[in-house]
């Protein structure tokens, strides 16, 4: 069996109402995003094996905040980044609208971003927000890496099928990536994605700094 992969020594760094409060580091990034109550913070705490990295981002206030941890991912350095959950009810246009400004700066500057952790609840469809968010990142030439949470709530002769099915609605590619944070199935798969996902971005990062122009959405 292959080594299991860790994260040790998280801590939390800060949060960011707006972008010129991102940390200034050049430490790969994997960005956390999701519908309010997908899972998000229980994943979090599942995959670091600890509660440290989620605590904060549940003081009141910080809801809104682009939470940075800094963490060791195996053996490399880097930062995971809690964006805040986005609401039920909206059918977003736009970016800004369904997540606010914060985060619509957080992709469109970071050039260290490794990739979004997209979070998606197993036991339904990708939402329009989804849908949209996913073709949005792959714009800015930014991978996605959908997770579909509370698998253990699916019938187990059901997984596969409805996973894929959502897996394709996205137009996503490689097998699709379930998990449970109540039974930790998926955790070792996630945790080889991101690891893959931030060896990919260090090596980017050894070339000249990636440029994003602002993108001005409305
Ligand atoms: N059955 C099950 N429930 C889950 C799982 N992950 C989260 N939950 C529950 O879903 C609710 C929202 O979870 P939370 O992690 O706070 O979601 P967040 O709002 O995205 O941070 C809580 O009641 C969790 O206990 C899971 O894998 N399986
Ligand atoms: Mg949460």
């Amino acid at each position: 069996m292959s080594r299991p992969i860790n994260i040790s020594n998280a801590t939390f760094v800060k949060g960011a109402a707006k972008s010129t409060q991102f940390p200034d580091w050049d430490l790969p990034e994997v960005a956390f995003g999701g519908r309010s109550n997908v899972g998000k913070s229980s994943l979090l705490r599942v995959l670091a094996g600890s509660r440290r990295l989620v605590r904060v981002s549940r003081t009141p206030g910080r809801t809104q905040e682009v939470n940075f941890f800094r963490l060791r991912l195996d053996s490399v350095e880097c930062g995971f980044v809690d964006l805040p959950g986005y609401g039920y009810a909206k059918v977003p246009k736009q970016i800004k609208r369904l997540w606010g400004r914060v985060v619509e700066r957080y992709f469109a500057e970071r050039a260290q971003l490794a990739a979004l952790v997209l979070l998606i609840d197993s036991r339904r469809e990708p939402e329009r927000a989804e849908l949209e968010l996913y073709a949005y990142l792959k714009d800015l030439d930014r991978p996605c890496l959908p997770v579909y949470t509370k698998i253990d709530k699916l019938p187990k002769t059901k997984r596969d099928t409805l996973l894929w099915r959502s897996h394709k609605a996205l137009g996503a590619g490689g097998k699709p990536l379930g998990f449970s944070a109540l039974t930790g199935e998926g955790k070792e798969s996630v945790l080889a994605k991101l690891r893959g996902l931030v060896h990919q971005q260090v090596e980017r990062m050894g070339e000249p700094p990636l440029i994003v122009p602002p993108q001005e959405l409305d």
